[in-house]
């Protein structure tokens, strides 16, 4: 029997089969030692994207991946109910008119599937797949001072030598281990919402516990309550959250979005979030009660979506009373669904403002606690003692009983995956030293003693705080066009300086001083996992605003980095 904790770690899912899944779907090829121009690691959106572009330019590429194919964190989120929660055509890539136009998504919110077969199209699309080896992780990457080369190898033995590293490794995807005792001495089945089995898991008539309810979680109930015989839902910090008005795409809806991408595009780049619509300007308190109400009410309803309460009034974010009347707006609809007041009680959310931690859109979440089968364990009244054999031992000494576990519980987010590389930079500097108290990148892209390293949608960039598809556009096209310019000026390294590097860092924490953010313990701080040095990780600014910001560094010349020549042969 594997070691189940390790399994966590690696990801592998052995558990379930899941690995021995993955290795037929593609298998490992021969140990590789190659010389190329850059190493990518990871084939999810962004690393598929920067392939494409690094591709089209000439360059040779060697990709990593450590899942069994492209994909990322829709590779490996195949739990019941993963679905997109921006509109499916937002969430896309923008860079080819022929591929939006060509691909048909079918619901407003796409399901895993249909995301996965879509970034699969992509990929056969650019024969992205061949500069790919899969199954195979990367676990060190070491900058030589002497050639100004990067020596990349993998848990498979492959080394390559690269002028460039790339990571695209992802925000959210190195889960996090549920950190209570016991867990190996569980009986039956658990699962991590992140790293979920290829093939369906049937819950049937099956006694079953879900830890967590972020994003993951409150997706998982709904559907899971529909299967158990019984699901105990054990909940830390309640989230808000927006009903989902999912449907299925007409021809006629799809053919006024393609029609009107160049638009839609144009609006989220600059848009706050990264979709398009406008912005307000207007604050909560200077209209009337009534019209408040009204909007909010449409912002619940059909139109809704989930940035639609952030987006009512421009202080919801930076205001507390502002922030209170959508908190309040939002109990009173929880109320108004869960049927048993007490439960009612223990879902709305008290300790944090409104949108401090990721709200999420659901599908019937709330409406899953009028079910028979399905009973809520609030953690701060009853915390868990440990795991046993049979199930779960609360501090109060009760024993529940369960034959599966499911834990959504979340992510060593926004550096966790890139800090698991083992990056060396200049005389052998180590990343996780330097960042041991919190990420440091210059303009959330690249880090000084760390010369060539690009990390796309890296830690201080706003990444998920937009639509990450937006995010890693930009981030891909910067970094594309970054190294263009290097071959054009004969500038063989690369480097952010430390002054600017400090300033950046600065400017995101000031940003965030002017919100309400720092008032939760959200995953955006690192606040959910032990240990982590509490930092406020994403940019504030809005999609815009950094681009702005971005572009003025390339326009003057990659101002804030240091450009070494290449060496000139005698
Ligand atoms: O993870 P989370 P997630 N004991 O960290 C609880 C994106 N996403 O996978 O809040 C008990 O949000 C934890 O409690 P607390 C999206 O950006 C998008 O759900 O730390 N409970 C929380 O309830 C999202 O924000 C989509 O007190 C423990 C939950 O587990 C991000 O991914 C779908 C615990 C973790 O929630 C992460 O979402 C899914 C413990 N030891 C995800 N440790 C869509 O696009 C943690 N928890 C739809």
């Amino acid at each position: 029997m594997p070691d189940r904790k390790a399994c966590l770690q690696t990801r592998c899912a052995c558990q379930t089969g899941a690995a021995a899944n993955q290795r037929r779907i593609t298998m490992a090829k021969d140990i590789i030692t190659a010389s190329v121009d850059a190493v990518i690691i990871g084939a999810g959106m962004s690393g598929m994207y920067m392939t494409k572009r690094l591709t089209d330019m000439g360059l040779k590429i060697q990709g990593f991946e450590a899942g069994g194919d492209v994909g990322g964190t829709w590779y490996w989120n195949r739990y019941p109910g993963a679905r997109v929660d921006l509109e499916s055509f937002d969430y896309s890539f923008s860079f080819d008119n022929d591929l939006q136009q060509e691909w048909n998504w079918t619901e407003r919110y796409a399901a895993q599937p249909e995301i996965l077969s879509y970034l699969s199209h992509v990929a056969d699309r650019y024969d992205l797949r061949p500069h790919f080896k899969f199954n195979t992780r990367v676990n060190s990457a070491k900058f030589d001072d002497a050639t100004g080369r990067w020596t990349v190898t993998t848990e498979e033995g492959d080394t390559v030598d690269a002028q460039f590293l790339i990571s695209a490794v992802g925000v959210l995807s190195k889960p996090k281990p549920p950190e209570i005792d016991g867990l190996e001495d569980f009986k039956g089945k658990w699962y991590h919402t992140g790293q979920w089995p290829h093939e369906p898991v049937d819950f049937t008539g099956l006694r079953v516990a879900q830890i967590g309810t972020g994003s993951s979680g409150i997706q998982v109930t709904p559907i899971v309550a529909q299967q158990a015989s019984h699901l105990t839902v054990f909940q830390r910090t309640p989230v808000y959250c927006v009903p989902t008005d999912n449907y299925k795409l007409t021809e006629e809806l799809l053919n006024e979005v393609k029609a009107t991408y160049p638009e839609r595009r144009a609006i989220s780049r600059e848009n706050r979030y990264g979709i398009p619509a406008e912005f307000p300007t207007t604050k909560a308190f200077e209209v009337s009660e009534e019209e408040r109400r009204a909007k909010y009410e449409s912002a619940w309803g059909e139109k809704g979506h989930l940035l639609a309460f952030r987006m009512t009034y421009a202080d919801v974010l930076a205001d507390e009373a502002a922030n209170k009347t959508v908190a309040d707006f939002l109990a009173e609809k929880i109320r108004s669904i869960v049927k048993d007041p007490e439960i009612a009680e223990r879902l709305i959310p008290r300790t944090y403002p409104f949108g401090t931690k990721r709200p999420c859109l659901s599908i019937a979440f709330y409406e899953a606690f009028n079910r028979d089968n399905v009973s809520l364990v609030s953690l701060y009244e009853t915390p868990i003692k440990r795991i046993t054999e049979k199930g779960i031992l609360l501090e109060n000494g009760e024993e529940m009983e369960f034959d599966a576990m499911i834990f959504a519980t979340g992510y060593d987010a926004l550096t966790g995956a890139i800090l698991k590389l083992n990056v060396e930079g200049r005389g052998g500097r180590k990343l996780t030293d330097k960042w041991k108290d919190g990420p440091q990148a210059y303009m959330g892209i690249a880090t000084s003693e760390f010369p060539n390293l690009f990390m796309l949608t890296g830690p201080l960039s706003p990444g998920p705080l937009n639509n990450m598809a937006v995010s890693i556009e930009q981030h891909v096209e910067w970094v594309a066009d970054c190294i263009q310019y290097m071959r054009d000026n004969d500038i063989a390294v690369i480097e952010a300086q430390p002054g600017p590097e400090r300033e950046w860092f600065d400017h995101v924490q000031e940003l965030v001083g002017n919100t309400l953010y720092l008032k939760a313990n959200s995953w955006y701080l690192g606040a959910n996992v032990p240990g982590k040095p509490r930092v406020f990780i994403p940019y504030l600014g809005g999609a815009g605003g950094y681009r702005a910001k971005l572009d003025e560094v390339s326009e003057n010349d990659y101002r804030g980095f240091t450009k070494t020549p290449a060496k000139v042969d005698a």
